[in-house]
């Protein structure tokens, strides 16, 4: 990338020698896995260039971003609600990593026990490499999984500024009036970051703007459910993941072109792979970029996986925000609404995404289901069981997969996968 950007990225305080390796690290990742794939949607092209910028041009348009008065919220979860940021005019990035990045120091501060996605961010603030979380104003924090709520006690003595969430654990009226208040409170909170008075016309353009991405991602994940899918499963995530950090209006237009083309690869029945070749959905804990490995391992066994069962797919697009409301406190009340239908794991108990799972199989004609999970996880570990029990009560062919961000198991779940894929054939 251009010197102009090595100067930005010293501005905000990365280690340029770190950053260099980590970029390169990503560039053959992502040459070995995404560019090596045949007959590629040309629509690809716009996230091959999104992904060639993303620590470049993205960073840029950022600071200037910054430069012109907005603030930058980085998060780590979809259920900070992207629609206040944007009445507040902030942008909101995605914060979460896939990639181990200066372990030895992160075990300083965290017990080695700790899931990868969560070392991983620690990893990429001590290792000083990410630009998305150097650039951010405000870190919004949420107390969600064990794990997070209690690193965020260490990430406020590493960052400037960091705010929490407090976001419920049961499916309750309670649950729902603490839900609400939270938002309240951050809604405040981002008045007073931006001098932003969010009133009814702000927030509904700011529904607008994430309904709109939403649908795009549901149209492309609609168009997955044919046989063959005219896509792949690691192209529908790269796309997914890229949700997370572009700009919201380039991303649902550039999605909605893709889509334009796949109706016409689905008339012409076109595929990612074959038609016939095993249909596989994952479901279980999200995938940050540039955690590819289990997808990759999937599609290189011939495999096509339909959808995502998690954050980083259907759950993070699923049921859109009614915004027929014409005061602040509607409109307020549906986003409510909307993020509490959330089915994440840290729910207690959590009926709804097993029955979400089995629905997905159906729905996007899979014929197994391959349950990720991180180690250490705790919500998804534990709820993978019942996930499984319900899938193989029905016949639902079921595999339980758990790793971490680094190869070594690579070969072993490589094994494992073939097996099942051979099986369902
Ligand atoms: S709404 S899934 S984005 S919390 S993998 S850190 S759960 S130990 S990420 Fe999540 Fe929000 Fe839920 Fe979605 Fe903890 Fe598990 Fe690690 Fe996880």
């Amino acid at each position: 990338m251009s010197e102009d950007y090595r100067a930005m990225w010293q501005d905000l305080g990365l280690d340029l020698a770190a950053h260099d390796q980590l970029l390169a690290v990503l560039g053959a990742g992502y040459k070995q896995i995404f560019l090596a794939q045949e007959d590629r949607p040309k629509g690809m092209e716009y996230f091959n260039f999104v992904v060639s910028q993303v620590h470049g041009l993205r960073i840029k348009e950022l600071q200037d971003a910054k430069q012109a008065g907005r603030k930058i919220i980085g998060s780590f979860c979809v259920f900070v609600p992207e629609e206040i940021v944007l009445a507040a005019d902030g942008v909101l990035v995605g914060l979460c990593s896939g990639a181990d990045f200066a372990m030895e120091e992160v075990e300083k501060v965290l017990p080695r026990n700790t899931c990868a996605l969560i070392k991983s961010a620690f990893g990429f603030k001590l290792g000083k490499v990410c630009p998305y979380l150097e650039s951010a104003d405000l870190i919004v924090g949420e107390n969600t999984c064990d794990g997070k709520k209690k690193a965020y006690e260490t990430l406020d003595t590493l960052v400037p500024s960091l705010y929490v969430m407090d976001l419920p654990q049961v499916k309750s009226e309670q649950g729902k009036e603490l839900l609400a208040s939270e938002y309240e409170r951050f809604k405040k909170a981002m008045e007073e970051l931006s001098g932003v008075v969010i009133d009814a016309e702000r927030l509904k353009k700011g529904i607008d703007l994430v309904n709109a991405k939403r649908k795009a991602l549901k149209r492309l994940y609609e168009l997955r459910k044919h046989d063959p899918a005219p896509i792949s499963g690691l192209d529908a995530l790269l796309i997914t993941q890229v949700s997370f950090y572009d700009d919201p209006v380039r991303f649902t237009n550039a999605v909605n072109a893709l889509c334009d083309e796949l109706e016409e690869k689905v008339k012409a029945g076109q595929g990612a792979r074959p038609k016939g070749a095993p249909r596989v959905l994952m479901s279980g804990c999200p995938m940050a970029v540039p955690n590819w490995k289990v997808p990759w391992i999937i599609e290189s066994a011939g495999a096509v996986i339909v959808g995502e069962e998690s954050c980083v797919g259907e759950r993070g697009v699923r049921n859109l925000v009614d915004d027929s409301g014409a005061s602040v406190e509607q409109l307020m009340a549906a986003i409510v609404e909307r993020y509490y239908k959330i089915d994440c794991a840290i729910f207690t108990p959590n009926p709804d995404r097993p029955a979400h799972v089995e629905e997905m199989f159906r729905d996007y004609n899979a014929q197994g289901v391959i349950h990720y999970c991180l180690q250490f996880c705790q919500p998804y570990q534990m709820e993978a069981i019942p996930v499984e029990n319900r899938l193989k009560a029905k016949g639902l062919p079921t595999l339980r997969l758990e790793t971490d961000y680094s190869a070594e198991d690579a070969g072993q779940l490589q094994t494992r996968v073939e097996a099942f894929l051979e099986m369902l054939s």
